[in-house]
């Protein structure tokens, strides 16, 4: 039985272990451009066996939280080069995240201060942080707009663009943030998809955007350098599906012929429960049905693991347990780890927004 602390291939990245830090927004990135200090905070933790970076935005319409960073622009892509750069030093391994918000925004984080973008006219139930007066302020998100038939491809584009982006600034790779309730999400599932034309409807219209944008950065940088997140049931940001079993057991039986270099999903609610009692959903069926199809991406699973859960993962059968908040006040999570050292608690005052405390300044081990 292989251990947390053992090599494992994922695509075509040779991972030195099989922890990796899941993405966490953190709001350090003013003008959506990574700074030095986010170099500093990846660079803490490249013992990982792959550091996947906080949510990025694609384009400013996929931006929904205030300083956020974003993959597109050349101070924002010089911004990332100097991670990688640093990150690559320490010979970690790091993949960006890839996010278009899609609903979950508000006019004054839009271009031109328009109304967000969504499958359809359907607000959703959440909040966004914007910045006033220098003070992070949680505000109501805005109502969207649908998005027109014709605007699809753009967005695919947009996808592209950025994975393309991603390789340019060194990045091993990119995961596609098909999760928690953002444009993807919101495409798939139906508390948020009302549209009547071949992107809604029908599982199959449901799940095509989803499909057409992992299609066209497989084209782009291959499929060994991309990853996909998922979250079959959580209820963040306001998103709920009629079926997730059937919807994703088809997703994922499209994305295996893919070649995938990993599949991530988030079990239960996002930094909540594991176990939802309304919304049931069965990971093993899931995974049995990728594999069933020929899927040989690293399986991996995240949400509120700790040592024991996820060597009980490992024995039956996931590849690679993401870690979240452990990642966040414990840059050496994966030494601790290994010699089941006390960890360092997380502070969620400083989670989102601010500079160094709470970010670059949790000690290490030794
Ligand atoms: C926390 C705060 C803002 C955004 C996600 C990108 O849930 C996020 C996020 C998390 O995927």
């Amino acid at each position: 039985m292989p251990s947390l602390f053992e090599p494992v291939q994922a695509g075509d990245l040779h991972l030195a272990n099989r922890i990796a830090m899941a993405p966490l927004t953190r709001n350090r990135a003013p003008d959506a451009i990574p700074t030095p200090l986010m170099a500093t905070y990846y660079t803490q933790r490249a013992s990982a066996g792959l550091l996947i970076t906080e949510a990025t935005a694609i384009s400013p319409q996929g931006q929904g939280y205030a300083d956020v960073p974003g993959l597109y622009g050349t101070e924002q892509l010089d911004g990332w080069k100097r991670v990688t750069s640093a990150v690559h030093a320490a010979d970690g391994k790091i993949v960006v995240q890839l996010w278009h918000v899609g609903r979950v925004s508000h006019t004054d984080l839009q271009p031109g201060n328009v109304a967000p973008v969504a499958p359809s006219a359907i607000r959703a139930k959440a909040k966004t942080v914007l910045i006033k007066d220098g003070v992070p302020t949680y505000t109501d998100t805005s109502m969207p707009r649908a998005l027109d038939l014709s605007e699809l491809p753009g967005i695919v584009q947009d996808y592209r663009h950025a994975a393309r982006n991603a390789i340019a600034c060194g990045f091993d790779g990119v995961e596609i943030h098909g999760a928690n309730g953002y444009l993807l999400d919101q495409f798939l599932k139906t508390s948020a998809n009302r549209r009547t034309d071949d992107y809604g409807g029908s599982i199959r219209n449901r799940a095509r955007l989803t499909l057409e944008v992992v299609r066209a950065i497989v084209d782009e940088i291959g499929g060994g350098r991309t990853g996909i997140r998922l979250s079959p049931v959580t209820p963040a940001n306001d998103i709920a599906d009629d079926n997730p079993q059937q919807l994703f057991d088809y997703l994922l039986a499209q994305l295996a012929p893919l070649e995938l270099a990993y599949v991530h999903i988030v079990e239960g609610a996002t930094g909540g429960p594991r176990e939802l009692p309304d919304r049931p959903f069965d990971y093993a069926a899931l995974k049995a049905v990728y594999r069933k199809a020929g899927g040989k991406g690293a399986w991996m699973v995240n949400n509120a693991y700790d040592r024991p859960l996820a060597e009980a993962a490992v024995a039956a059968g996931a590849d690679i347990v993401a870690f979240g908040r452990p990642f966040i006040a414990n840059p050496d999570l994966v030494a601790r780890l290994e010699k089941n050292a006390p960890l360092n608690k997380p502070d969620s005052a400083t989670f989102y927004g601010g500079a160094a405390a709470g970010y670059t300044d949790y000690p290490t081990l030794y």
